[in-house]
């Protein structure tokens, strides 16, 4: 092993040092109680895995319409907040540091989530093949309306209102999720977004809302406290694009000059293969200013073969947190490392959310 790894030094993150290069990836867990608060299961959950350089919360959605799955946690309402600031007081007494994710799942909803049994919305009325998790069941998505034009600025709003909600909850800062086919996502890609209006039809127009919902976080929270998640070429949720590589390469040119604190890049299909498509990565990493965050089936020798060939600055793991809450040790040592549970992921209590073993649990019960 080699505890020299960069994996374990020190990095600037805007206003802020974090010990390590370790990124805890966006999860989401489907364990939040009545009214959408967080469990009180998750300060537990992230205290224990705080000891990464920088958690990322499990994607949360910043007003009702932006649900579709059930028991996900908002960040909407005064009660969802103050539920979110105890999770953030127990990650900094331990010396973490926690963004938010703000979501909006776009037409990957269900009427049974919406106001009054409403359709979800999307760029274009049209129903993604695919399912989701609501009232116990997996069901099929519903099918969404087109949003008017003139909702737009409101929904722009709620994203900043999510923003200044979660600094209000302790956050270090938020990370915009602009990935995996969700309506930030459905707005870029030509395979979902069939608009005619300015936020349709070429790269610029496709890309303006995530823009314009990147340009009101940061005039909320401030640049340095606003990173954004994106998925070039994922095909999650039903998502597909003619041409990613100048979309990309437009949207993280603008990025750059919005100055925002981080660029966190699924590589490849979310959960799976690297490879799905080609893309160059390396395009975006040149293009943006700020920090580089890797994720997608990064392991302890891949990580560090990205950060030694200065591909990314840091590198989010994901199923590997679930599983080991002391990631960072158990690389630093070369000890085996816990299986994720499946069963567990979605939904649940403590069981496969707050009970995996630490080394040091384990040496306690010897
Ligand atoms: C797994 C299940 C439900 C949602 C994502 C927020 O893919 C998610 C998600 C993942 O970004």
């Amino acid at each position: 092993m080699s505890p020299s790894s960069k994996l374990f030094g020190p990095f600037k993150l805007g206003p802020i040092t974090l010990p390590n290069r370790f990124v805890m990836a966006p999860l989401t867990r489907n364990r939040a109680l009545a009214g959408l608060v967080p469990n009180p299961l998750a300060a537990e959950y992230y205290e224990q895995r705080a000891t990464a350089g920088l958690l990322i919360s499990e994607a949360t959605q910043i007003s009702r319409q932006g649900q579709g799955y059930q028991d996900t946690p908002g960040i909407y309402s005064k009660e969802q907040i103050a539920g979110w600031r105890k999770i953030t007081e127990r990650v900094h007494a331990r010396g973490g540091h926690i963004f938010l994710q703000l979501w909006h799942v776009g037409r990957i909803s269900h009427t049974s989530l919406q106001e009054n049994g409403g359709a979800p919305v999307a760029p274009s009325a049209i129903r993604a093949n695919g399912k989701t998790f609501v009232g116990g069941t997996f069901a099929d998505v519903s099918q969404p309306r087109a949003l008017e034009l003139s909702e737009i600025p409101e929904l722009i709003d709620s994203f900043r209102r999510g923003a200044a909600n979660a600094i209000d909850a302790g956050f270090d800062g938020v990370e915009i999720h602009g990935a995996n086919g969700y309506l930030l996502d459905q707005f870029a890609r030509d395979g979902v977004n069939k608009r005619s209006d300015a936020y349709g039809g070429g790269i610029e127009n496709r890309a303006r809302l995530m823009l314009e919902v990147a340009k009101a976080v940061t005039s909320e929270v401030g640049s340095q406290r606003t990173g954004i998640r994106i998925s070039p070429v994922t095909p999650s949720n039903d998502i597909s694009d003619s041409n990613p590589q100048p979309l990309f390469d437009h949207i993280v040119d603008r990025l750059s000059a919005l100055k925002l604190v981080y660029l966190h890049v699924v590589e490849g299909a979310t959960g799976g293969p690297r490879d799905v498509a080609p893309f160059d990565y390396r395009s975006l990493r040149n293009r943006f200013n700020g920090a580089y965050i890797a994720n997608n089936g990064y392991d302890f020798e891949l990580a560090n073969k990205a950060l030694s060939a200065n591909e990314a600055d840091l590198i989010a793991f994901g199923k590997l947190f679930i599983a080991n809450p002391d990631l960072v040790e158990r690389f630093k040592r070369g000890v085996p490392l816990n299986e994720p549970d499946k069963a567990t992921f979605y939904g649940g209590s403590a069981k496969g959310y707050t009970d995996y073993p630490t080394l040091e649990s384990a040496d306690a019960a010897e």
